[in-house]
C-alpha cells in the first residue's frame, strides 16, 4: 500500500514537472506593508510618506512608564535596521538600478519624522487577562497612535512598525495615510511550549517572545516540566532537578525565570506556568520516587505510574512547590494540568485498590477527580485555575472561576459541554503544531474560528466563555535547533484567527480570497525574518529580500 501510494507521488511529480507549464516567478508576490493579523478596521489611503531612519522619532504626549520607554527603545531600532537592509541591499545592486524620483509623483507627502504616542491612562504594571489591547492609530501629516492602555499602545506600535515597506528598489522605506481602529476578537492568544521534551535555551525562549509580539499573542504558556526532565530549579526541593533535569545546565534558575517573565511583561504577554499532575510527572520521581505509583504486572511491580493519590507527603510536596512557584510567577492563573493520567496503573496497584475501596470508588476516574479535588486547595488566594479537558469530564467541581483548555477533539463537541456547565473554554484541539503536514500546512490551522464552530442553534451558550486558543508546540521533536522555524509563522495563522474580525470560513480551494492571505502571510513571515526570526516559507517557492 505504502509503496502504491509512493509511486503515485512520484509519478504525479513527474506529471507535475514535465507537463504542467509553470509560470516563471513566485506564485505568492509579497504584499506591502500590510499588517499581521489583521486589524479589525483599516483604510488605508494611496498616499504615502518616506521614512527618514535616522531623524524619525517616537514622541510621548500621554502618559509614560518604563515599559513605555523600552517599547521606543525597540520599536526606533526595528525602524533603524529596516534602514540597514535597505543600505546593505542598496550596497549591492544600487550601481545597476535604476532609481524613481519619488518626489516627483503626486501622492508623495513628505517624510515621515514622528509618531506621537497619547496615552490616556497610568500604565498596568502586569498584563492580565481582561487587559485591554485597544489602540488608534493614524499616518497623515501629523501622525498619532492613541489608547487607554499601555497594552494597546504596544500592539499600536507593532502596527505601526509594520506599515512600512520597501520601495524603489529598496532604496526607500514607505508608510501609506493609513486609519486604524484595532483590537482583538478574542483575549487568550496563547502559545505552549514544552520545556521537558527537550530543553530550549533562555535565549531561544526569548526570540519566541519576540515572535509572539510580532503576532499580537498574549499568553505563553510554559509546560515546563513533563515525565522527561525537571529542568525548573526549586529553592524549596532542589532535588527535583540536581536529579530530574537532563543535566545541570539545562534547567531554569530564579534569575532565568524571573528575566523571562520581565521580558514578556515588558511585550504585553503573560507566562503562564503549568506544572502538570498527577500524571506525565515521571520526572518528579527520580528524586521522590515515594511521591509516584507503582504500578503492578502479574503480581510485580514494573515501574513507576502517575502520582500516588493516596500519600499525604504527595499533596505536601505539591502544596509546598506550587506555593514557591506561585510567589515567582506573577500571573493570576495557574495550569495544573490533569491530563492523561495512567488510570490503569493505580487500578493495577493493591494498596491503590484498597483504598478505592475504603472510600467507596468504583472506577479509577473517580480516583483522578479525588485527586485534583484535594489539589485544587493548595493553590494560593491569588491564583485561579486552569486545566486540562480531562479534569472536567471526570467530573471535578472547578470553582467557577476555573479555565478548561479543549484539546482531544477537533470541532465544538466538548467546548460545548464545558459551555453547558458554564465555564470558561480555551480551544487549542485544532492548533497542534506538532502534526506537520506538507506546503502550507498553515492553512488548515487558518480554517478554524472556536466560536464560529459553534452550530447557530445553540442560542443558550455565551460564547463570550470561549476566551480564545492556543497553538501547541509539544517538544518531542524540537529542540534549539529548530523550534523558531517549526512555530513560525504556522502559529501566525492562530494568532490572526484569534487578534482579527471574524471571516467567512477560509477554504482553501476559493482562490480569490485566499491568495491574499496567502500573500500577506509571505510578507509577514519575511518580515520576521529581517528582524531576525527565522520563520520557515509559508507557502510555496518565494524569496525574501533582507532576511537575517
Ligand atoms: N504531553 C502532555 C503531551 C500531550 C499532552 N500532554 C499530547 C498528547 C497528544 C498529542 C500531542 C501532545 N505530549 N503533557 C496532551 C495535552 Cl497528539
Amino acid at each position: 500500500m505504502f509503496r502504491l501510494i509512493f509511486i503515485f507521488n512520484v509519478v504525479c511529480i513527474f506529471l507535475v514537472d514535465s507537463f504542467i507549464i509553470v509560470n516563471p516567478g513566485p506564485r505568492y508576490p509579497p504584499t506591502k506593508g500590510e499588517v499581521w493579523p489583521k486589524p479589525q478596521q483599516q483604510i488605508k489611503e494611496q498616499t504615502y510618506f518616506k521614512l527618514s531612519p535616522s531623524v524619525f522619532k517616537f514622541t510621548e504626549t500621554g502618559k509614560s512608564c518604563e515599559i513605555l520607554k523600552n517599547a521606543i527603545e525597540r520599536y526606533t531600532a526595528v525602524l533603524r535596521s529596516t534602514h540597514h537592509i535597505v543600505w546593505r541591499h542598496s550596497k549591492k545592486t544600487w550601481k545597476n538600478a535604476e532609481p524613481r524620483q519619488v518626489d516627483t509623483n503626486p501622492d508623495f507627502l513628505g517624510t515621515l519624522e514622528e509618531l506621537q504616542i497619547n496615552l490616556s491612562r497610568p500604565c498596568e504594571a502586569y498584563p492580565h487577562m481582561d487587559m485591554d489591547e485597544k489602540y488608534s492609530l493614524n499616518v497623515s501629516a501629523v501622525s498619532s497612535l492613541t489608547s487607554d492602555s499601555i497594552w494597546g499602545i504596544l500592539r499600536g506600535m507593532e502596527t505601526f512598525a509594520q506599515l512600512f515597506y520597501l520601495s524603489n528598489g529598496y532604496k526607500d522605506v514607505l508608510i501609506n495615510s493609513t486609519q486604524i481602529v484595532d483590537f482583538p476578537r478574542y483575549t487568550y492568544r496563547g502559545l505552549l511550549i514544552d520545556t521537558s521534551r527537550h530543553y530550549l535555551s533562555v535565549a531561544n525562549i526569548l526570540k519566541t517572545l519576540d515572535a509572539m509580539e510580532m503576532n499580537k499573542m498574549n499568553v505563553l504558556h510554559w509546560h515546563i516540566v513533563d515525565d522527561q526532565s525537571f529542568p525548573y530549579q526549586s529553592e524549596r526541593f532542589p532535588q527535583l532537578s540536581e536529579q530530574g533535569a537532563y543535566d545541570p545546565s539545562m534547567i531554569y534558575t530564579k534569575a532565568n525565570i524571573n528575566k523571562i517573565i520581565k521580558y514578556a511583561q515588558d511585550r504585553g504577554i503573560r507566562v503562564l506556568p503549568e506544572f502538570d499532575v498527577p500524571g506525565h510527572t515521571r520526572s518528579w520521581g527520580v528524586a521522590y520516587p515515594g511521591i509516584l505509583t507503582e504500578c503492578y504486572k502479574s503480581g510485580k511491580v514494573v515501574g513507576l505510574g502517575p502520582m500516588d493519590p493516596t500519600k499525604n507527603i504527595t499533596y505536601k510536596l505539591i502544596g509546598e512547590l506550587f506555593h514557591e512557584v506561585q510567589e515567582l510567577f506573577p500571573d493570576k492563573y495557574f495550569h495544573l494540568g490533569g491530563d492523561e493520567v495512567a488510570l490503569n496503573c493505580w487500578r493495577s496497584n493493591p494498596q491503590i485498590c484498597k483504598f478505592m475501596d475504603a472510600h467507596n470508588m468504583t472506577r479509577t476516574s473517580e480516583l483522578h477527580a479525588y485527586f485534583m479535588t484535594k489539589v485544587l486547595p493548595l493553590l494560593d488566594q491569588k491564583s485561579k485555575p486552569i486545566v486540562w479537558q480531562e479534569v472536567f469530564f471526570n467530573n471535578v467541581t472547578l470553582p467557577s472561576d476555573a479555565i478548561v483548555q479543549v484539546w482531544k477533539t477537533i470541532g465544538p463537541k466538548d467546548m460545548i459541554s464545558v459551555l453547558q456547565a458554564n465555564h470558561k473554554v480555551i480551544y487549542s484541539a485544532s492548533w497542534y503544531l506538532d502534526y506537520l503536514a506538507n506546503g502550507g500546512d498553515w492553512e488548515g490551522f487558518y480554517a478554524v474560528d472556536p466560536r464560529q464552530l459553534i452550530p447557530k442553534h445553540y442560542k443558550e451558550l455565551d460564547l463570550n466563555k470561549i476566551l480564545g486558543g492556543e497553538a501547541c508546540m509539544w517538544g518531542e521533536a524540537v529542540d534549539d535547533r529548530n523550534l523558531i522555524s517549526r512555530v513560525w509563522p504556522r502559529a501566525s495563522a492562530v494568532a490572526e484567527k484569534l487578534w482579527s474580525a471574524e471571516a467567512p470560513r477560509y477554504n482553501k480551494s476559493s482562490p480569490k480570497a485566499v491568495s491574499s492571505v496567502q500573500r500577506r502571510l509571505e510578507e509577514h513571515a519575511c518580515r520576521m525574518n529581517r528582524r531576525g526570526i527565522h520563520a520557515q516559507p509559508p507557502n510555496g517557492p518565494g524569496f525574501c529580500v533582507g532576511a537575517m
